[in-house]
């Protein structure tokens, strides 16, 4: 959906409620922001000049030069795209930037939104991957946490991105909390380091 402003209404996405506002960012445009936002926040930061502290966060300024020179847009924009976006992929604080989850640079991952973890959580993936997770357990791979979801639908979602027909897992987190693994709330992901066999259940697909 595009993204605008408007006198009356104030920020929106899609169309305005009174029909006089002005959109700032397409849809089109919008995802591909948003994608490449994710790309230097999680994984490429350092290759367009843009320095990440320990904890993710880089400087609204340092990043708005790069979208600034990439694809013409202003802090405005970046800021309807953080407000907008429907996971709440990003924050932004004290003039400072980070992608809540999905990293590949080091960073330090153990913080946590909420203490209120939901006792299930779901992960779909691929059913190639199947054998091996109910095996080794989920693990990070590429990244450096385990990404889990509150609901099944929003799980065969991300699992649609590994196969037409992801398989649902379910992940008992109350008794792997018990267990001192901790599970930790960003945005609307939930995270783990890394969650052992015995938490997993094959629930669908
Ligand atoms: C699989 C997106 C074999 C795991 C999404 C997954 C998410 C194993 C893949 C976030 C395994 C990693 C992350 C094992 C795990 N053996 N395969 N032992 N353990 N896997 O993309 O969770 O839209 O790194 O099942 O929505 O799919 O970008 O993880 O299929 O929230 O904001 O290894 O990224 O968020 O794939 O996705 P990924 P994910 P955004």
């Amino acid at each position: 959906m595009d993204l605008g402003v408007c006198r009356n209404c104030g920020e929106f996405e899609g169309k305005c409620g009174c029909g006089r506002g002005k959109v700032i960012l397409s849809a089109k445009d919008r995802i591909r922001v948003s994608k490449f936002l994710s790309g230097i926040l999680r994984h490429f930061g350092r290759d367009f000049g843009i320095s990440i502290d320990e904890e993710g966060w880089a400087t609204v300024d340092n990043v708005l030069e790069v979208l600034k020179e990439r694809f013409n847009i202003g802090r405005k924009q970046l800021e309807l795209i953080v407000k907008f976006d429907r996971k709440s992929r990003f924050e932004i604080k004290n003039g400072k930037i980070r992608a809540r989850y999905g990293h590949s640079i080091p960073i330090k991952t153990d913080w946590s939104e909420s203490d209120e973890i939901p006792d299930l959580l779901y992960h779909a993936t691929s059913p190639a991957n199947i054998d091996s997770i109910m095996a080794k357990g989920l693990l990070p791979l590429k990244r450096r946490e385990v990404h889990m979801c509150a609901t099944p639908e929003e799980a065969f979602e991300v699992g649609r991105r590994h196969s037409k027909n992801p398989v649902l897992i379910e992940i008992n987190a109350g008794e792997m909390r018990k267990a001192g693994i901790k599970v930790r709330k960003k945005g609307k992901i939930y995270t783990a380091d890394f969650v052992p066999p015995e938490f997993l259940k094959i629930a669908g697909k």
